[in-house]
């Protein structure tokens, strides 16, 4: 074997190395056939080490360089890429597209109604079903959504927090009656709610009892389904926390999440998810788990954005900074897996731009490069056209062919952790986990991370740097090429780059939410004309007893969804036992102000704001809203307090209005201006609902402006039915106010 173990390029593979990959192969492969040659055809060792005394390898405690020995040299990462839309039918075709053309694991987007626990037929949820995600009432659903996917070899990753059980349940349900045993489905539920409570606002119940739901699915996982993971711990959304579906919408105006030196954004999605992760360790034991029956299925999921060596850093100093973590928490644990960090990563929603998109591919190579240098286990790579709409048959190609070339054509997988040994790789893990830590201490001696969250100060704490950074971006500090710099010009110089024709050449896909409605509700129809009405009251009724206390809340919810209950029948039956949870909506001021540059700029616009006050008597009034159950909210946190450090007099509305509850707010509050965020792509229904009922009950002259993920083609029609402004990703807030404030002087002559 020595021939093979050195190259003569100074390095050697140690003998332990080798036995361990032995282990790893279990006998289905040579060893020798994990040394590669690269594409040119130089020789390559499948690890490089060293040759230094006790030096960590790839697939050694505490994994800094990975969780296997072998990595890709095995086994590539898993192309795993999020998508869901309109009808299980519709999601169903889309998935067999994407399993044909290289796709090796599914990954399901739900849509906001079935997040938010609501039947498609139920009154708060007209314009959300199908937009953002696919629309799942029933078992039925779920089957067709599979239909003719074997579930015993494809694994599965679904996207949900909020009805969690009522999904899972007719996940299992669906796969037995398609013949395959919970024990052979392999896959992930994230099933991490105190980010939802910190960032997303997916949740349904009070955090109590979301956080005994959690430890319900492991116990039940732990027993019945050992290959499947029961909670994909996410750092993605605090990172990015403005992406709606996820992958396709991206923020209000503008809402960019992260810190404000370079580097420390990493380090706050880092610390919270990890302490998040600790927590429900935590919880599940004290709910009587054993932590080595547990952890070895708890994965975790990061974003992936442009900082390209930070992000590298990032997976190496989670792995190693879990695997201590762990160690620490819970001296109890034996098993290898009990310390291994696995995660999944999505490059960033974040740094993709409607502007000039074409540059997204390359935005996204180089992000899902990170990931891969980082060792990631699967991957979602972001469709270009997704900073505007959901990604087209052509876009979600050259997605995961991106992923397909750095596999197939690169030999990037033939090296286990290439950047092990690095100088500055090395000390850049070193910074990131020592970072983290402070803010795990942080949060440790807060009491842990749920009584940080209920405090408020992990959200407040995003919120500021996310305005910070707003700030940054809109006066040119941080670059965005093809935003703030080398925008594109017309042949006259003139910047075409806004509200572009570039943007709207870019196909978008549009979800007709009305047909994919009436669809479900004949579905729902006809299983509710063909259930027993007997089976279905005493299944509920075991739902609420089980919420109370007592049995296993998720074996319950299984046999709900066998006699056909409905995800809204049995997230009702819960939430009779704890109720529905409402969020506060307290704004950060004074930061973007505060970091905003060109000072010259705001005072031109707080001299235009004192002036209108002057003028009325009042200074200019806007109440933001969001509509339906949309619940990303930063980027209309953002707005409201950029207004308000503007001189506007801001109103924040609640979340998860409808346009008649935000229409009696705006003629409540007399407010001169509504503005409406929307990213989940309800813009074209309930904005002219919305601006109606404002009319009906008044308000003749009040402004409207919209903003978030709103695709060019719908702008004439918007305008038509009242919209005064639409403000797409990449506006700059202060520009923006200026705009809003001359619209009222001069158009509605205020
Ligand atoms: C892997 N295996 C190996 C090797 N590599 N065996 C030997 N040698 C190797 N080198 C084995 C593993 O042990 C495992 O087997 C199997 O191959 C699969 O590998 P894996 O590493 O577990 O990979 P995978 O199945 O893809 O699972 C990846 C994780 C999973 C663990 C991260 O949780 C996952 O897929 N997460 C995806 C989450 C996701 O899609 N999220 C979407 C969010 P065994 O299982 O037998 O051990 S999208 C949200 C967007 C924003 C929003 O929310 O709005």
């Amino acid at each position: 074997f020595g021939g093979l173990s050195r190259r003569g390029i100074g390095t050697i593979v140690p003998k332990r190395w080798r036995d361990a990959a032995n282990r790893e192969l279990k006998g289905r492969r040579d060893v020798k056939e994990l040394w590669k040659t690269s594409p040119a055809g130089v020789p390559m060792d499948p690890v490089y080490s060293g040759e230094r005394e006790g030096e960590e390898l790839p697939g050694e405690f505490p994994y800094t360089r990975g969780v296997y020995s072998t990595m890709y040299t095995n086994r590539p990462w898993t192309i795993r890429q999020y998508a869901g839309f309109a009808t299980a039918r519709e999601s169903n075709k889309f998935y067999k597209e994407g399993l044909a053309g290289g796709v090796r694991g599914l990954s399901v987007a739900f849509d906001l109604a079935t997040h938010r626990g609501y039947d498609s037929d139920h009154e708060r949820v007209t314009d959300d079903v199908g937009a953002a995600g696919v629309a799942i009432d029933t078992v039925e659903d779920m089957k067709e959504l599979f239909d003719g996917i074997p579930l015993d070899s494809v694994s599965v990753s679904m996207t949900m927090n909020g009805a969690v059980l009522p999904v899972l349940a007719f996940f299992i349900a669906s796969a037995k009656e398609a013949g395959v045993s919970p024990s052979s489905l392999s896959g992930t539920i994230q099933n991490d709610i105190l980010k939802e409570f910190m960032v997303r606002n997916t949740y349904i119940y009070p955090p109590e009892p979301s956080l005994r739901i959690i430890s319900d699915i492991m116990g039940y996982c732990s027993k019945h389904m050992p290959k499947f993971n029961t909670i994909s711990v996410s750092g993605y959304h605090i990172l990015r926390v403005e992406r709606e579906r996820t992958t396709q919408l991206k923020q209000l105006y503008y809402s960019r999440v992260g810190l404000q030196e370079a580097g420390a954004d990493a380090v706050t999605e880092l610390g919270f998810t990890l302490a998040d992760g600790l927590e429900y360790l935590h919880c599940a034991k004290k709910a009587g788990l054993e932590i080595d029956s547990i952890a070895p299925r708890c994965s975790f999921f990061f974003g992936i954005g442009m900082d390209f060596y930070a992000e590298v850093a990032k997976l190496r100093a989670a792995r190693r900074l879990w695997a201590r973590l762990v160690k620490e928490n819970f001296p109890e644990a034996k098993k290898t897996q009990t310390f291994q960090l696995r995660t999944h990563c999505q490059t960033s929603g974040y740094s993709l731009t409607s502007e000039d998109p074409y540059n997204n591919v390359v935005r996204t190579t180089v992000e899902a490069l990170a990931a891969v240098f980082g060792g990631t286990q699967s991957l979602h790579t972001n469709a270009l056209d997704e900073a505007i709409a959901l990604p087209t048959n052509f876009s979600a190609r050259i997605a995961r062919n991106t992923q397909l070339i750095l596999q197939q054509e690169t030999g990037i997988p033939n090296v286990a952790d290439p950047w092990g040994g690095s100088y500055m790789m090395e000390a850049l893990t070193d910074e990131l986990e020592s970072r983290a830590q402070v803010l795990i201490r942080e949060v440790n001696e807060f009491g842990g991370m749920s009584k940080s969250i209920y405090e408020g100060w992990p959200k407040r704490r995003i919120e500021e740097f996310s305005a910070r950074r707003q700030a940054r971006i809109d006066s040119g500090e941080e670059v965005i090429i093809g935003v703030n710099k080398h925008r594109v010009q017309d042949e006259d110089g003139k910047d075409n780059s806004g509200e572009d024709k570039l943007r709207s050449r870019v196909p978008v896909r549009i979800v007709d939410t009305r047909s994919v409605r009436s669809e479900q509700v004949q579905k729902l129809k006809s299983v509710r004309n063909s259930r027993n009405s007997d089976q279905v009251g005493s299944a509920l009724e075991r739902i609420r007893l089980a919420a109370s206390g007592g049995d296993n809340l998720l074996e319950a919810c299984v046999h709900a969804g066998e006699v056909r209950c409905t995800l809204g029948e049995i997230s009702s039956a819960m939430e009779d036992v704890w109720g529905r949870h409402r969020a506060s909506t307290g704004l950060v001021g004074g930061v973007y102000g505060q970091e905003y540059s060109h000072g010259d700029e705001v005072s031109k616009v707080l001299e235009l704001t004192r002036s209108f006050e002057t003028k009325t008597g009042r200074r200019p009034r806007l109440l933001v809203v969001k509509l339906g159950q949309d619940g990303h909210d930063r980027g209309a946190k953002i707005i409201a307090s950029g207004f308000s450090d503007l001189g506007f007099d801001v109103d924040l509305g609640p979340l998860f209005q409808t346009p008649a509850e935000a229409a009696r707010q705006a003629l409540e509050s007399d407010v001169h201006v509504v503005g409406i965020s929307s990213l989940a792509a309800a813009h074209r229904t309930s904005v002219p609902e919305l601006i109606s009922e404002v009319r009906r009950g008044g308000g003749e002259d009040m402004t409207f402006i919209l903003g978030g993920v709103v695709p060019e083609d719908d702008f004439a029609q918007l305008q038509k039915q009242g919209v005064d402004m639409i403000f797409g990703p990449g506006t700059n807030v202060v520009n923006a106010a200026e705009k809003v404030l001359r619209h009222l002087v001069e158009v509605k002559q205020v």
